[in-house]
């Protein structure tokens, strides 16, 4: 028995009231079904993860998926990134009846703690597709190379959330006037044991305003233990380092959140257009707030082989921060020419959207193929590298894989 079908076995035949999911009818299950993935909730450690996956480090936890894993509209739980700032808790040992998420900082007017449950019942519940993207993602094709985990294109996910608004909650609470910031504070701790891992956070507008989710579920499961569990700040379009896993509390701030990794230069880029390679004061930066425009192909996987005259359907997402995606084109000629695709809307705000078109490759040979995303400002994705910056972030060049025919 393979480690999966052991796991499947082992998940069916006992109590299945182990953390994270319970598991209530499973006597009932017919032996003849297997359950759903579930065993992915569960994963701790690397040494859990499947061969789709490429470790980028242990300790911390960094590892990517392979790109056409990230082939369905809402990406299931098991192959998403995972990335991890420090020492990941200790998951089996949370009591989500216990789990608290406070609310507290210089600029909220009365500071309030609520469990899990208060939350789904004090507050409107609602579920939303966001699309979470590391700043970071695509880093390993910046030249010369910028420092950091080399994600591929892959550090980027869609899933479904179901939580509260964060703006509910902060109003729950009251927000003086002078708030200026929110800072999200997680239950993880920095790999030196002392500290927070990252406690980072948005423009106080951002907290009001976007549609962001404290959630306790996502794909109406609860959240994975890597992805999160129990709790998790969902901000879509922005630097997935926002969106707090383990979530422990919201401080209404009257400053620039100053938690780690909000110092310069983590997820900045410099104030100026510089030189690949330029050296820049960490003065010089300013905070991103927002992602921007990219796509995926996401099939077929790249390296495929067509036959002379056989039509190959191309299909993946496309995204842009906190605007929507109006046009997706691909190019089998090096940008020669472009051809439109058809493209879906976003099924609700910050979800990625889904394109395909099907095309005929004209002769035997070795073919890239390209996709370029335009949002709704007209802005569009670099065929190169797009403006190169010291850390690595917000790669957005278009996406290319290879096709051959024969
Ligand atoms: N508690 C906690 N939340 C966190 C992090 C972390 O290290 N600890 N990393 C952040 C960063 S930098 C990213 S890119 C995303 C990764 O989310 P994922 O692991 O679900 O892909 O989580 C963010 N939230
Ligand atoms: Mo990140």
């Amino acid at each position: 028995m393979n480690r999966r079908n052991f796991l499947q076995g082992f998940l069916a035949t006992s109590a299945m009231a182990a953390a994270p999911v319970s598991w209530v009818y499973a006597a009932n299950r017919p032996g003849n079904v297997p359950p759903l993935d579930i065993s992915t909730l569960q994963w701790k450690s690397a040494g859990d993860l499947p061969d789709h996956y490429t470790l980028l480090n242990t300790n911390p936890l960094n590892a990517m998926p392979s790109i056409e894993k990230l082939n369905p509209d809402i990406t299931p739980a098991g192959t998403s990134f995972i990335r991890w700032n420090g020492n990941m808790p200790d998951f089996a040992s949370i009591d989500v009846d216990k789990w608290q998420f406070k609310v507290d900082g210089e600029s909220v007017i009365t500071a309030k703690s609520y469990t899990i449950d208060d939350l789904k019942t004090k507050f409107q519940n609602h579920s939303l597709h966001l699309t979470l993207e590391c700043g970071g993602n695509s880093r390993r094709n910046f030249y010369p190379k910028a420092k950091g985990n080399q994600w591929n294109d892959g550090a980027v996910y869609c899933s479904k959330w179901t939580g509260v608004l964060v703006s509910d909650v902060l109003n729950d609470c009251g927000v003086k006037d002078d708030a200026v910031y929110t800072g999200h504070h997680s239950f993880d701790k920095h790999l030196s044991g002392k500290g927070e891992a990252i406690s980072r956070g948005v423009p106080i507008d951002a907290a009001l305003n976007d549609n962001a989710l404290i959630a306790w579920a996502m794909n109406d499961q609860p959240i994975p233990y890597l992805q999160g569990y129990p709790l998790r700040i969902v901000f879509g379009g922005r630097p997935a380092s926002i969106s707090s896993k383990c979530a422990t509390g919201i401080s209404i701030r009257n400053k620039v959140h100053d938690g780690h990794k909000m110092e310069s230069p983590s997820y900045r880029v410099p104030t100026y257009p510089v030189a690949p390679g330029e050296m820049v004061d960490p003065k010089d930066f300013e905070i991103i707030e927002h992602m921007i425009v990219k796509s995926l192909i996401t099939s077929p996987a790249s390296g495929t082989e067509v036959k002379l005259g056989e039509p190959l359907t191309i299909n993946g997402h496309a995204w842009a921060g906190l605007r929507d995606v109006v046009k997706l084109d691909i190019s089998y000629d090096y940008g020669v020419r472009w051809h439109s695709t058809t493209l879906k809307k976003p099924v609700n705000p910050r979800a990625w959207q889904q394109w395909e078109t099907t095309l005929t490759l004209p002769e035997k040979g070795y073919y890239e193929i390209w996709a370029k995303a335009t949002d709704s400002e007209g802005d569009s994705q670099p065929v190169v590298q797009p403006q190169w910056n010291p850390k690595g972030y917000m790669f957005n060049g278009c996406h290319r894989i290879a096709v051959r025919v024969v």
